[in-house]
C-alpha cells in the first residue's frame, strides 16, 4: 500500500526526486505546507526577508547551476513580489519554478486574504502557468513543470496552489520518474552544410556566442568550433568565460571591429538585442550575412542565410565536423589582434588610476587581482559594473553573473545567495553599486542567518552614475540623480550581524577584503568613489 501525503508533501518529493535541495521562500499560511514537506524530505529552507530576493536567488540557483532554482511565496502579494524576478528570469532564458499560495476555492470570488487571480499577472512573464486543481495532480504537475522549465528555450514556470487544494491529500507515488529534458529537434543536416559552406568561403568571419550556449551546456562543442574553423570569437551574457581571455581567437576589446567589419556573422545562443545593436548598422556591417544557430527564431530579426534552429549542442558538434579543414583567415584574426591590443592598452591606463575618493575602475582592478580564478563574481548596479563587466575576465563560464538585459537593481544579493549556496567552497563577490544596494539590503539579514558569506563591494560613488551622467549630457539637467554622500552602508551590514569597513583609498581595498573573508561573515567594503568618473559609453542602452 502506498503511503498518502497531503499536497505539499507529493509536490516536495517530486522536487526532491528531480535532484532539488534547496527550497528559496518568506513565509506565508498559504504555503505552509510546501514548507513542512521540504524539511520531510531533506530539502534546505532558505527564508529571505523579501520574496523578490528569494525568486531571484531562485534564478540566481539557475545561472550557476543549470539546474532549475525553486521558490515558494505566499498569496497576493507574495506572488506579486516575485513577479520582477520571473520576468528578468524570461527575459535571461533562466529555468526556474515559482509555487505560489492561492485563495482557496471554495471561497473564490468572495474576497478571502490576499485573494488574486495571479495568472493574470505572471502569464506573460513566464513560459507556462498553472492552477494545481487537485492533490492528485501535485505530483505530475510538479514534475513536468520543472521539465517545462529546462526544456528547449528555457525560462520561468509558476503554479499556484489553493490553500484547500494544499491541504487536499492523495497517494504518494513509488516510482522515480526520470526527468528527461526536450532539446528540440535534431539539426537539419542541409543547414549545417550550407552553414559549413558559407564559413568556409567567408574571408572575415566571427562567431557570437551568447547565453544560448550556457544553457545548452555546449561550451565545449563551441570550442571545438571556434578552434576546428579558426574563427574569431566574441561572447555576451553567460557566455562570458566559454575562452579565457588571452586565447588567440577570443576577442572583447575588438568586439566592435570585428562585427563591423566581419562578411560573415555567425549568431550561437544569442539574440539580437540592444546589445548586438539588433543587428543593425553601424554595429553590424551592412552587408554582412548572418548564420543563427539557436534552440529557436526567438530575437532573430535580420534575413540570414541560415537559421539552424533546436537542439544547439548536436548543431555545434556537427558544424564543427562540417567545418574541418576550411581555410584560415589568418590575416583577419592578426587584424582583429591588433585592434584587441590596442584596447587593453586603454583599459590598463584606467585601471591603475590613484588617489582618493577612489576611481570606479581601479576598484574594479582591485577586486579583480584579489578574487580566486574559480570566484563567482556578481553585479549589480549602473556605470560601476558596465567598468566591472569591462574589466573583470574569468577563465571560465558561470563565473559572472549580471542581470542581463532586463537590468533589474536589486537582484544581486538573492543571486549572491544562490550562488554560494550552490557553489560553497568559493569566493562569492557581489559588487554593488551604493543605488543598487538599496533595494535589498536585508538581505545581508539573510545570510547572517543561514551563514552565507557573500562578500559585498559597493561602489559609493553617492549618485545614480549611470543615469546621473547621460542625463546631464543629454537634458543639460539631473533630476532625480543623486543619493546620499559617504553613506554608511558597511555600518548597514554590521548592524545586521555581518562585517564592515568604509575605504578611502586604493590601497586600502586589497587588506579590506582580506580581513573581510577572513571574518568569516558576510560582509560589506564600501569604497567611497569619485563620482565624476563617468564610464565610456559609446552609445545611450535603450
Ligand atoms: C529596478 C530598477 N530601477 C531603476 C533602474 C534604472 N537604472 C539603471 S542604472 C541606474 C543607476 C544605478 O546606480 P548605482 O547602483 O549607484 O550604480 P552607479 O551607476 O552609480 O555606478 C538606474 C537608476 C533599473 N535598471 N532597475
Ligand atoms: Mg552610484
Amino acid at each position: 500500500m502506498a503511503d498518502s501525503g497531503n499536497t505539499g508533501e507529493l509536490i516536495a518529493l517530486a522536487l526532491e526526486r528531480a535532484g532539488v535541495n534547496h527550497l528559496f521562500t518568506l513565509n506565508g499560511a498559504h504555503i505552509w505546507p510546501v514548507l513542512t514537506g521540504a524539511v520531510e524530505h531533506g530539502i534546505r529552507v532558505v527564508d529571505f526577508r523579501h520574496e523578490q530576493s528569494a525568486a531571484f536567488a531562485a534564478e540566481g540557483w539557475a545561472k550557476v547551476t543549470r539546474e532549475c532554482g525553486v521558490a515558494a511565496v505566499t498569496a497576493g502579494p507574495g506572488v506579486t513580489n516575485a513577479a520582477t524576478a520571473l520576468a528578468q528570469a524570461k527575459s535571461n532564458d533562466s529555468p526556474m519554478f515559482v509555487i505560489g499560495g492561492r485563495a482557496p476555492v471554495a471561497r473564490w470570488g468572495m474576497g478571502s486574504l490576499q485573494e488574486m487571480d495571479h495568472l493574470e499577472v505572471v502569464r506573460s512573464l513566464t513560459k507556462h502557468a498553472m492552477t494545481l486543481e487537485s492533490a492528485e495532480d501535485a505530483y505530475a504537475a510538479t514534475a513536468e513543470s520543472l521539465r517545462t522549465a529546462s526544456s528547449r528555450r528555457t525560462g520561468p514556470v509558476f503554479m499556484d496552489v489553493p490553500i484547500d487544494v494544499f491541504f487536499g491529500a492523495a497517494d504518494l507515488p513509488e516510482a522515480t520518474e526520470h526527468l528527461s529534458v526536450d532539446l528540440g529537434p535534431p539539426p537539419d543536416h542541409d543547414l549545417i552544410q550550407r552553414a559549413a559552406r558559407l564559413i568556409r568561403e567567408s574571408e572575415r568571419p566571427v562567431i557570437v556566442a551568447g547565453g544560448g550556449v550556457w544553457w545548452a551546456r555546449a561550451e565545449k562543442e563551441l570550442r571545438e568550433l571556434v578552434e576546428v574553423a579558426n574563427v574569431p570569437l566574441t561572447v555576451n551574457g553567460m557566455a562570458r568565460g566559454m575562452l579565457p581571455p588571452r586565447h588567440p581567437l577570443f576577442f572583447s576589446r575588438a568586439r566592435g571591429t570585428a562585427l563591423r567589419d566581419a562578411d560573415l556573422v555567425v549568431l550561437i545562443g544569442a539574440l539580437l538585442d540592444f546589445r548586438l545593436n539588433f543587428g543593425q548598422p553601424p554595429v553590424f556591417g551592412e552587408d554582412s550575412r548572418l548564420i543563427y544557430i539557436d534552440v529557436d527564431d526567438h530575437r532573430k530579426h535580420r534575413p540570414s542565410e541560415a537559421g539552424i534552429y533546436g537542439d544547439l549542442k548536436a548543431a555545434l558538434r556537427e558544424l564543427a565536423t562540417a567545418v574541418a579543414g576550411a581555410p584560415r583567415s589568418d590575416a583577419w584574426v592578426a587584424r582583429l589582434r591588433e585592434a584587441e591590443a590596442d584596447g587593453r592598452l586603454k583599459d590598463e591606463a584606467m585601471k591603475s588610476i590613484g588617489g582618493s575618493p577612489v576611481h570606479p575602475a581601479r576598484l574594479i582592478a582591485e577586486v579583480d587581482r584579489f578574487a580566486g580564478r574559480d570566484a563567482i563574481i556578481v553585479g549589480d548596479g549602473g556605470d560601476f559594473v558596465s567598468f566591472a563587466g569591462r574589466l573583470i575576465e574569468r577563465d571560465e563560464p558561470g563565473l559572472w553573473i549580471d542581470p542581463g538585459p532586463f537590468g533589474c537593481l536589486g537582484s544581486g544579493p538573492g543571486y549572491a545567495i544562490a550562488a554560494k549556496l550552490a557553489r560553497p567552497d568559493r569566493q562569492v563577490i557581489l559588487l554593488s553599486g551604493d543605488g543598487a544596494f538599496g533595494f535589498a539590503a536585508m538581505e545581508f539579514d539573510t545570510m547572517v542567518r543561514h551563514g552565507i558569506q557573500v562578500v559585498c563591494v559597493v561602489g559609493n560613488n553617492g549618485i545614480w552614475a549611470l543615469e546621473k551622467h547621460p542625463m546631464l549630457s543629454m537634458l543639460g539637467t539631473s533630476i532625480a540623480a543623486d543619493l546620499g554622500t559617504r553613506t554608511r552602508y558597511d555600518k548597514v551590514v554590521e548592524a545586521l550581524g555581518g562585517y564592515g569597513e568604509m575605504i578611502d583609498r586604493p590601497e586600502e581595498i586589497g587588506p579590506a577584503l582580506e580581513r573581510a573573508f577572513a571574518s568569516g561573515l558576510p560582509a560589506c567594503i564600501n569604497v567611497i568613489c569619485d563620482p565624476d568618473a563617468e564610464y565610456p559609453r559609446s552609445s545611450v542602452l535603450m
